[in-house]
């Protein structure tokens, strides 16, 4: 097969992914654990070129610039050397992450490239080197692999620090994104971790500590017990932001309304109704609540935020092959959805 195209959603950590004890390998310090999204996701195909052909990429049908084309080159080198096949390739993506949301793209993008390569390569990889695989472009692309709750395991060698499913969120399970700012990012996550590993006091606290949720909230996630995940959640996502704050210089990817949206969510508990934020390297935040309350959390944000500012998403499933019409029919939601 000498051309392919695959799915794979975004994804939200619980337990943060935050810093790297290996940059070229992208191996992280600690563990991390996330929930897989069904709203977000990326559409991949790619199709085998004729020798002494030149790689090409192209993003939402737009042809990219020569540095996006190496770095999409340089990921695809992985599975060049895996299948011993030097073919260069044409790779189309389709985000289905909405700008508007301004959620991070990479982990959807990652994974799906990963796995459409894998499938034109002919490299033959389990779903866990896969994982290996999407993690090479993008820390949290190697979640995105799976489905639902997933862990990625912080390692010391390249082939051991892979992701696992450990439980299909299938229980009553909702995340509320709220839009505060759509702008891209000031400090990438990529910047932010590293320059906190360099100089935040507070981070060997972070290391020794997120191990330690990790260990809680698989139990949480075992027991379904929602108010505990929700508690490790937003405690680990504080720990996480404190340690740009202690960095030097210092740091925050925390803006008025963020402060504005977590203090809602703060509020919505002290009534009684179950739910807690998170937040990545940006301004939004992400609220975890019970699906069956959707409604409910988002028409009390309705004070601050307007309808289009709030989205929601349940757990979504791992990545998945599209054969060639699953690929014109994404073509043309795409081009419908950006036409109105
Ligand atoms: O997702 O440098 O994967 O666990 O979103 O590409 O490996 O974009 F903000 C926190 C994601 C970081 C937490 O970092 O970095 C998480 C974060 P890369 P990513």
């Amino acid at each position: 097969m000498n051309q392919a195209r695959a799915r794979a959603h975004t994804n939200i950590a619980l337990i943060k992914y935050w810093g790297k004890q290996d940059k070229a390998l992208f191996l992280p310090m600690n563990s991390s654990l996330s929930l897989t999204l069904d709203a977000f996701y990326t559409d991949t195909k790619v199709t085998l070129l004729a020798a002494g052909e030149k790689d090409a990429f192209f993003l939402n049908g737009q042809a990219q610039s020569c540095q996006e084309i190496e770095k999409v080159g340089a990921f695809l080198d992985l599975f060049r050397q895996a299948s011993g096949n030097n073919l260069p390739a044409r790779v189309e993506s389709l985000n289905f992450v909405p700008t508007a949301a301004g959620l991070a793209s990479s982990a959807s993008a990652y994974a799906a490239l990963a796995a459409a390569a894998n499938l034109a390569y002919e490299t033959d990889l389990t779903d866990r080197q896969l994982s290996t695989f999407a993690r090479r472009g993008s820390g949290s692309a190697s979640r995105s692999i799976f489905g639902g709750f997933v862990q990625w395991n912080k390692a010391d060698t390249s082939e051991d620090s892979y992701a696992q499913a450990i439980d299909p969120a299938d229980w009553d399970l909702a995340m509320v994104m709220v839009v505060v700012n759509q702008a891209s990012k000031k400090i990438s996550s990529r910047q932010g971790m590293d320059h906190t590993v360099a100089t935040s006091p507070f981070y060997p606290a972070w290391v020794a500590t997120a191990q330690e949720d990790l260990i809680a909230i698989r139990q949480a996630i075992q027991a379904h017990d929602f108010q505990r995940l929700g508690e490790i959640t937003e405690a680990n996502a504080m720990k996480m932001h404190a340690t740009t704050l202690s960095a030097n210089p210092p740091f925050t990817y925390f803006e008025p309304m963020s402060l504005v949206a977590q203090d809602l969510v703060r509020q919505l508990r002290d009534k009684g109704l179950p739910a807690y934020f998170t937040m990545d390297a940006g301004p939004n935040v992400k609220v975890l609540c019970r699906a069956s309350q959707v409604d409910q959390v988002k028409s009390f944000m309705s004070q601050a935020f307007d309808p289009q500012q709030l989205i929601t998403a349940l757990p979504g499933p791992g990545w998945r092959q599209l054969d060639e019409s699953h690929w014109q029919a994404s073509l043309q939601s795409f081009h419908l959805r950006n036409a109105l």
